[in-house]
Order: structure tokens, then C-alpha cells, then sequence
């Protein structure tokens, strides 16, 4: 019981790093001791100090002399195994057993293969009492993108659209048309700065010219990649503007200029969805939230490369038009976002 109440502190925390720890996890920590909290923190920026560093500083600012005495007697509260390797900073196993913590308790096992039960195996081979599993679950759905990511060679894919009522796809641009209030462009928006990348096909790029930011959230842009086989797309578009980096997958060069990078891909009409999914694992792209077209949402789906999807459903018909990706999978929300039903569907086979 009252494991499960710090662990869920630690997620609390762990979530504060959303949108900066990139291709890291977010990872939150709280140090217990005499039955009260003596320090919290968490992984905050790629890079930067892991969540165990930062309560392990927090206690010690807080308490100075008196710290490592709290230490023997604390139990370290970690939403993900603490790492046992050398990356951009020092394991986090070896900082517990240095301030000798009496007990850890863990969320996730990290799969990632560098620490993969080696920070567990240091810490009871330290003597340190160690429980794991505790809401495991919760710990996995916050992180599921590090996990698609370091199981799958892969990023984690959220597909998003809108459709009528009968059926047609209707891009967002054209939502001003059919959603009562901007609230379901907001909530893109604020989707948009969850994750890493955005993606669109050509198609849509030539239609709409959309801007593929997060002008109407707080946040940041996503990396935008476009696919765009014979470099069709002008150099005056609204994707190619400043206000993120731009990746265009092309079968004609590779070359970057300012902040916008072309990767030459071969043969882009055979398992599109799969290389793209490998090179974005290669660059580091964690997560990537698909927006169009209705063609582009397709390939993906068909090659059972997703994870979820947001799908808008409005009220109004419309007399033609692209119909709308077909999807598969297990609803797992349905909400009301001013006029139109938003349904969340994850892919139970991913
Ligand atoms: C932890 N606590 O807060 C995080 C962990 O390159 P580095 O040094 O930042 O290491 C990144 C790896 O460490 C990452 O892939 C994951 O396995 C683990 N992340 N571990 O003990 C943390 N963020
Ligand atoms: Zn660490």
C-alpha cells in the first residue's frame, strides 16, 4: 500500500521530464526514511543527472551531516531499475550502495541491454534489499515509448486523424469547417510537443502547406519529417520555416542544409513504413505522432507499425472524399471534445 503510494510520487515526478529526456526514459525517485519523504527528483533533460542522482543531492542539501546517516536507514523509491553502466553520467546502482540505502524499490525492470537486471543484481550483491513489480504496469504505459523503442528497434507510433461522420478522411486544415471550436486542434497541439517527430506524406504537405508546429500549445516542436520521394515539394513551403527541424526521406540525395536534412532512402515503394521505422530508431527518434494523409496512415497501419491511434469522429457528413484509414484494434477511450467523439484505439498486437 504505501509502497504503491511513493511509487506513484515517483511517477508524478518521472512525468515532469516529458518532452526532454528523449531518447531516455522518464524515471522519478523518492528517498523514504523514518516514515517520511527526506528527498524526491527526477531525470529532467537528456544528458543531465538520472532521477537517483538528483534525490541523493536533494537529501543532502536538505540534511547535510545528518544525510548519511538518513541513508542506512532509507528505502529509495525508483520508477525504473537504477543503471549499472557508464553513459553520459555514472550508475545509479553504485551511488546507492555508496550512500549504503538500506532497501530499493523498484517499478520497471530496464531492458535497455546495458543495465537489463545488471543495477539489481549490484545492489543485492551489495546487500540492499530490493523489491520490484511494484505498479509495474503504470510504470510501463509511461514510458512505453523507451520500450517500444529499446525492444523493438523501433520508435512507438501514434497515428491521429479526423473523419466524417459517413467515412472521409478530413485533414485538420479543413476542420475549421466542421469542428464547432478550435479545441480539438489545442489538444493535436498539445500532442504534438509530447513526442519527438511528427509525419506526413507528400500529399498532404502539396494540399494543406502545414506549419506541423505547436503554435496553439506551449511546448516544443517536433522534428517534422515528410516523405517525399522525388523532391517534389517547393522550397517555399511552410514546413521548411525555422520553427523546428525538418527531414525530408527522398530516393535522390542526402544533404543538409541550415535545418533542413534530406536522407536518401532506396527503393522508398517497398516496406516503406519498416525502413522509415529503422532509421528513425537509428536517429534517435523516440516517438512519432503520424498526421496524414489518408494513404500515408494506411501504409503504416498495414504493416501493424503503430501503437495508437486518435481518431476524431464529427457529427457532420461530408457528399465525397478520401475515405478514412480502416483500423483494427482495441478501443480504449471514447470522449467528447466539443462536437466530435474522440476515440483512442491501441494496437494489442504491437
Ligand atoms: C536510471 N535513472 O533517471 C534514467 C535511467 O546516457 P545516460 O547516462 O543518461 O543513460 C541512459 C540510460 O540509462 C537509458 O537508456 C536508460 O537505460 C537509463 N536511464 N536510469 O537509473 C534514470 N533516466
Ligand atoms: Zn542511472
Amino acid at each position: 500500500m504505501l509502497d504503491e503510494t511513493y511509487m506513484r510520487r515517483c511517477l508524478e515526478l518521472a512525468e515532469m521530464g516529458m518532452g526532454n529526456v528523449s531518447p531516455n526514459p522518464m524515471v522519478g525517485c523518492v528517498i523514504v526514511a523514518d516514515g517520511r519523504i527526506i528527498g524526491e527528483g527526477f531525470h529532467r533533460k537528456i544528458g543531465e543527472a538520472h532521477a537517483e542522482v538528483n534525490a541523493v543531492k536533494a537529501v543532502i542539501d536538505q540534511y547535510g551531516d545528518q544525510a548519511e546517516d538518513l541513508f542506512k536507514r532509507a528505502t529509495v523509491y525508483v520508477s525504473l531499475e537504477p543503471c549499472a553502466h557508464f553513459g553520459k553520467t555514472p550508475p545509479c546502482a553504485d551511488l546507492l550502495i555508496r550512500h549504503r540505502v538500506k532497501k530499493v524499490v523498484i517499478g520497471n525492470k530496464d531492458p535497455f541491454s546495458e543495465v537489463d537486471g545488471k543495477g539489481i543484481e549490484k545492489l543485492k550483491n551489495a546487500g540492499i534489499s530490493v523489491v520490484q513489480g511494484v505498479l509495474e504496469d503504470s510504470c510501463t504505459l509511461l514510458n512505453r515509448r523507451f520500450f517500444t523503442r529499446v525492444q523493438q528497434q523501433r520508435p512507438y507510433f501514434i497515428l491521429k486523424w479526423a473523419q466524417t461522420a459517413n467515412g472521409f478522411f478530413a485533414p485538420l486544415k479543413r476542420n475549421k469547417e466542421w469542428i464547432s471550436s478550435g479545441m480539438a486542434k489545442k489538444l493535436t497541439h498539445k500532442w504534438r510537443t509530447e513526442e519527438d517527430a511528427i509525419l506526413v506524406g507528400k500529399g498532404t504537405v502539396l494540399a494543406d502547406n502545414p506549419q506541423l508546429n505547436t503554435r496553439e500549445w506551449t511546448g516544443k516542436n517536433p522534428v517534422r519529417l515528410v516523405i517525399d520521394k522525388n523532391l517534389d515539394i517547393p522550397v517555399s513551403a511552410a514546413i521548411f520555416n525555422s520553427d523546428a527541424k525538418t527531414v525530408i526521406f527522398n530516393e535522390i540525395k542526402t544533404e543538409v542544409i541550415d535545418n533542413i536534412h534530406y536522407i536518401q532512402m532506396e527503393d522508398m515503394q517497398f516496406y516503406l513504413p519498416q525502413k522509415i521505422a529503422y532509421q528513425l530508431y537509428l536517429m534517435d527518434i523516440q516517438s512519432v505522432i503520424i498526421e496524414g494523409g489518408a494513404f500515408m496512415l494506411s501504409l503504416f497501419i498495414n504493416a501493424g507499425l503503430w501503437d495508437e491511434a486518435r481518431v476524431f469522429h464529427s457529427s457532420h457528413s461530408w457528399m465525397t472524399g478520401i475515405p478514412a484509414p480502416e483500423i483494427h484494434g482495441f478501443i480504449e477511450e471514447v470522449m467528447n471534445v466539443d462536437a466530435d467523439r474522440l476515440l483512442i484505439y491501441k494496437n494489442i498486437k504491437s
